[in-house]
């Protein structure tokens, strides 16, 4: 249930209070979890927000229902969603919002360990956030197999075949060749389970855009210990914080929250600077 005593570790459960201890010596050690919260100001859709998410936009699909267009059994069958999907998702037509910067921030202040990303659009790498600071737990358009014979594919086919509606077939057996984005059902990266055990000596959690329904990435938030403040930046309350005597919810939109933080944090010049040059 909610936590109703004094936080332990932090002054107060508000910004001020996070500011100040990621001034404090106590703060070394960083985590960062995204969701597709941060990118939708810089017009990527996200799935579950009602009227502009990608769930509701997708009858057009003809989907038997919407969780199909991220199903590898679906997509043997019917790769077209999918393709139709990664058209409007591709890289390369967004820009970074202000607080994929404040995760480059958070790295060029020495604070950040890890940045754990469900986005597939590389707008953390966009932003300047070092890559191996990043561990892109859903995949990335980055590199793309067949999904019968798993041989590797060049990446212009598969950017040419996203562009056109033409799907992409293997010359050896005739599979479809997928982008290595994670569908339901199959396993997250190797870098994922290699990073994961880092969050046990986490001085600081900072969750942001994210409804918190996706597994396991959702269950990361867990695995930090007690005394590790965790902060949740988001529209809608989300997962199990304000269960812990240290949980912090800033709601709103994520780029003003993180502007404010900034200012608190004497970073809010830097974060416009480095935000220009994106
Ligand atoms: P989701 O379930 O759609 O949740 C998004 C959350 O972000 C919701 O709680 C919203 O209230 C919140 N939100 C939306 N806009 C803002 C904003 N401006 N400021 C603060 N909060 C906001 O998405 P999740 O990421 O939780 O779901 C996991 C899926 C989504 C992953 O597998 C991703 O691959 C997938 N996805 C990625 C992208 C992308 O790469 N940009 C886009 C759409 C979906």
């Amino acid at each position: 249930g909610p936590h109703d005593g004094p936080p332990e570790v932090l002054e107060e459960r508000d910004l001020a209070s996070v500011a100040k201890y990621m001034k404090s010596p106590e703060c070394r050690r960083v985590f960062v979890m995204l969701g597709a919260g941060v990118s939708t100001a810089a017009g990527i859709p996200d799935f579950r927000s009602p009227g502009t998410g990608l769930y509701s936009n997708l009858q057009r699909l003809n989907l038997p229902y919407p969780e199909a267009v991220f199903e590898i059994n679906y997509f043997r069958q019917n790769p077209v969603p999918f393709y139709t999907l990664a058209r409007e998702l591709y890289p390369g037509q967004f820009r970074p919002t202000l607080t994929h910067t404040f995760v480059k921030l958070l790295a060029d202040h020495r604070l950040l360990d890890t940045c754990f990303t469900q986005n597939i659009d590389t707008l953390e790498r966009q932003a300047g956030v070092p890559g191996d600071r990043i561990v892109e737990a859903h995949g990335s358009f980055a590199s793309q197999h067949c999904v019968d014979c798993k041989a590797s594919f060049d990446g212009a086919a598969m950017k040419r075949g996203v562009e056109t509606g033409d799907i992409v077939k293997c010359g050896d057996c005739g599979g479809f060749v997928k982008p290595d984005i994670v569908f339901f059902g199959e396993s997250l990266p190797p870098v994922f389970h290699q990073k994961v055990p880092r969050l046990r000596a986490a001085d600081l959690l900072i969750v942001i855009g994210t409804s918190l329904t996706v597994h396991p990435f959702a269950s990361l938030t867990s695995l930090v210990p007690a005394g590790c403040p965790r902060v949740l930046i988001n529209m809608d309350p989300a997962g199990d914080f304000g269960t812990r005597a240290d949980d912090v919810t800033l709601l709103g939109r994520c780029d003003a929250i993180v502007r404010d933080l900034c200012r608190e944090l004497g970073w809010e010049a830097e974060l416009d600077r480095e935000w220009g040059k994106t």
